[in-house]
């Protein structure tokens, strides 16, 4: 049986008093959609079709990589971190599956944890794997790399421990594996760059040889950081060679924070899309060589761009188009639960929006080379409001009108402070 953490009838009452005032809100968009030739309703539908993954260590306030500044009733253990996700879910109805990393997430029975995940009304997405850092007691040091290392014994380590992050989420239900490693130099002739890319391959088919047929292996890659001269898999050149060597399975995922400055994701989406190897998202924003600050905060518009993209690739493959979609994102000055509800609206209105570009118009006016219509075309979707369409969604889908007002009336983190073990000040995050 479902239980959702907060109260449903906290919310309805809080919805009804909105109720109103949205119905309005709603009929004059559909009438101004359907001056253009837009049902409302299917947008809507779209809407609420559409999901995407939270990652279980973004209930936390992960911090920067020099400090962390816990908050009281922050979550300590996967299970806290559960609950949290599951109000997020229940308020924003756009995300109900958890991105479980490992081995911070590691519990003796797996089987109890999908229960409870669905008592919460939630599941699991991708699992994420992690040789970026040391564990206790773990026999040899992800020091001098993980997946690329030298030492055959330390490559042999990392990839059991791949192997045990598929076995993990085929108790839990997951069906991806995605792998991040932070393997690089700091110095120049401090590694061969080609022969460390060839023990990645070496140890990435070994993991992708033990991966269920109807899994995927998200490859992502990052630019720099925790490596500053050289990156093993440093962007998607390297990411779309490895998988295609690795086979059919092994695909590319887009974390938008990782990439060199000012590069046109949206493009590098349509070419991995083209040669079938698009294989997921990690949500966040980014002003400077950042990949921490939430979805839509600083570049909202490229969102849209990213998203314009993938819809044109959907309606070029139906049926055989599910990218991994998860939120990605550090926070570290405020509450991660009403980061996480922010975030997942910025994504769904991204997606709303390009839900409403006029692709007939927008493909003839490229075959006419009629640049303004092309780019107004774009322009019309983008700067089209579509924040009723989403909180009619939600409501309908039993969430809040007003997500993050709804949250800080059910009183969550003042209870949970005094239920929760206080967070100690560890480090910060990757
Ligand atoms: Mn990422």
């Amino acid at each position: 049986m479902t239980e959702l953490p907060l109260s449903q009838d906290q919310i309805e009452e809080l919805n009804a008093a909105q109720a109103d005032a949205l119905d309005d809100d709603y009929a004059s968009l559909g009438r101004q959609l359907a001056r253009r030739g837009i049902a409302i309703k299917a947008i809507r539908d779209g809407v609420a079709g559409f999901s995407v993954a939270i990652p279980s260590w973004g209930a936390g306030r992960g911090g920067t990589r020099f400090a962390k500044f816990p908050i009281a009733g922050e979550p300590t253990n996967i299970h806290e971190k559960l609950a949290d996700c599951a109000v997020v879910n229940q308020l924003s109805r756009a995300t109900p599956r958890v991105s479980p990393h490992f081995p911070w997430d590691k519990v003796s029975d797996y089987a109890a944890l999908r229960e409870e995940a669905e008592s919460l009304g939630l599941g699991f997405d991708a699992v994420n794997s992690n040789t970026f850092q040391d564990q206790p007691g773990q026999p040899h040091s992800y020091a001098a790399g993980s997946l690329t290392a030298n030492d055959v014994a330390v490559r042999q380590q990392a990839i059991d421990h791949n192997i045990e992050c598929i076995e993990i989420g085929r108790q839990l239900g997951a069906r991806d594996l995605t792998v991040w490693i932070g393997d690089g130099t700091n110095f120049p002739g401090q590694q061969d760059l080609t022969r460390s890319f060839d023990r990645y391959l070496d140890s990435a088919s070994q993991i992708y040889r033990a991966l269920p047929d109807d899994w995927r292996m998200l490859i992502e890659h990052k630019l720099f950081e925790p490596a500053f001269y050289s990156t093993v898999i440093s962007d998607w050149g390297s990411s779309i060679l490895a998988a295609q060597e690795l086979g059919p399975k092994a695909k590319c995922l887009v974390d938008l924070g990782h990439h060199a400055p000012n590069v046109n994701i949206e493009q590098i989406v349509a070419r991995l899309h083209r040669f079938g190897k698009l294989g997921g998202f990690h949500f966040n924003d980014s002003k400077y060589g950042d990949d921490d600050l939430d979805s839509g905060s600083i570049n909202p518009h490229q969102l849209f761009l990213v998203f314009n993209e993938l819809i044109e690739a959907e309606r070029n493959n139906p049926g055989d188009f599910a990218p991994a979609y998860m939120i990605d994102q550090s926070h570290n000055v405020t509450d991660p639960i009403e980061s996480m509800i922010a975030s997942a609206e910025s994504i769904v209105a991204a997606y709303a929006k390009a839900l409403l570009v006029d692709r007939a118009a927008l493909h003839l006016a490229q075959e006419r080379n009629d640049t303004m219509m092309a780019f107004q075309t774009l322009r019309q979707a983008y700067r089209t409001d579509v924040t009723p369409i989403l909180a009619k969604a939600r409501a309908e889908a039993g969430g809040a009108i007003d997500a993050i007002a709804a949250y800080r009336a059910s009183g969550w983190r003042d209870r949970k402070a005094q239920e929760r073990t206080k967070v100690g000040l560890g480090a910060g995050i990757v």
